[in-house]
């Protein structure tokens, strides 16, 4: 503020507000809601069919068999602990760009289409040929949230980021010869803390996360069933793997973030 006659008037007076919401913003609250409620149901209670296909330590991953016009679309459900990060960090190293190269092994190209808010972006994604289908490409906004505390018992911690198939006017599907997929991703992440005894400030040795991974992606085109199947097998464990010991590595010698 100006300086008058010794008090402080403010002369630039707040940012208008947007005089119409985003045509998305609609649609990402609905989601969300939606994904976090289906990713909170345990694989007990998510209906039948759910079916363990990896397990390493804490990990464990459960798909249901599912196929659309003869194209696997297999729902993708997993839970992890990982000790020494909080689920701010997890969800804010899937939800920022700058580090997607570092952890997402099966991209080739990567950019932000669109900002929608600080919380919303708008992803295209190129990623790497699998023989013998063609290259597949994706549009889809991501949304980063920490989410109220409604039960007691949950603690505060809770954060998640929501992927989810978009359209965009630049980047046209159905354009040249990779094949536009489309996907539904729900990372939750809940932080668990066991406070020293002796009043200690809390310290990386005391907190761990619970993570759940759900995922639905269609291929979007035709990819043999069998070589779709193993490559997820082969490569949804090699991704939480390697991106919570990337968490974990960029994590270590910071502040913890809450
Ligand atoms: O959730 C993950 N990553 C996010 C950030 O990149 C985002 C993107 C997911 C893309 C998932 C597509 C991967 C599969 C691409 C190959 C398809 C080949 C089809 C033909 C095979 C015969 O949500 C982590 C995604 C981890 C995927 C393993």
């Amino acid at each position: 503020g100006r300086i008058l006659s010794g008090m402080a008037v403010p002369v630039t007076p707040p940012p208008t507000s947007p005089m119409v919401q985003h045509h998305l913003t609609a649609e990402v609250d609905a989601v969300v809601k939606q994904q976090v409620a289906m990713a909170r149901l345990g694989v007990g209670e998510c209906g039948t069919g759910w079916q363990l296909f990896a397990e390493d330590g804490e990990m464990r991953m459960y798909r249901r068999e599912q196929e659309v016009d003869g194209m696997v679309v297999d729902p993708l459900k997993a839970v992890h602990t990982v000790k020494g990060i909080t689920g701010h960090e997890v969800c804010h190293y899937f939800f920022s760009p700058q580090y997607r190269y570092d952890w997402e092994t099966t991209l080739e190209h990567m950019n932000v289409v669109e900002t929608i808010s600080e919380d919303t972006l708008v992803f295209y994604q190129l990623h790497k040929r699998i023989w013998p289908a063609s290259q597949r490409d994706v549009v889809f906004w991501s949304h980063i949230r920490h989410l109220p505390n409604d039960q007691d018992r949950d603690g505060p911690h809770i954060w998640t980021v929501v992927n989810q198939s978009t359209e965009h006017p630049e980047y046209p599907g159905c354009s040249g010869k990779t094949v536009r997929i489309y996907l539904t991703v729900c990372l939750l992440c809940q932080t668990i803390v066991n406070p020293p005894k002796d009043g200690a400030p809390i310290s990386r040795n005391d907190i761990s996360c619970k993570i759940t991974y759900c995922s639905v992606v269609n291929p979007g085109g035709w990819a043999p069933a069998s070589v779709l199947r193993a490559v997820y097998k082969r490569e949804y464990p090699k991704f939480l793997k390697r991106f919570t010991a990337y968490v974990i590595n960029q994590s270590k010698n910071k502040p913890i973030m809450f």
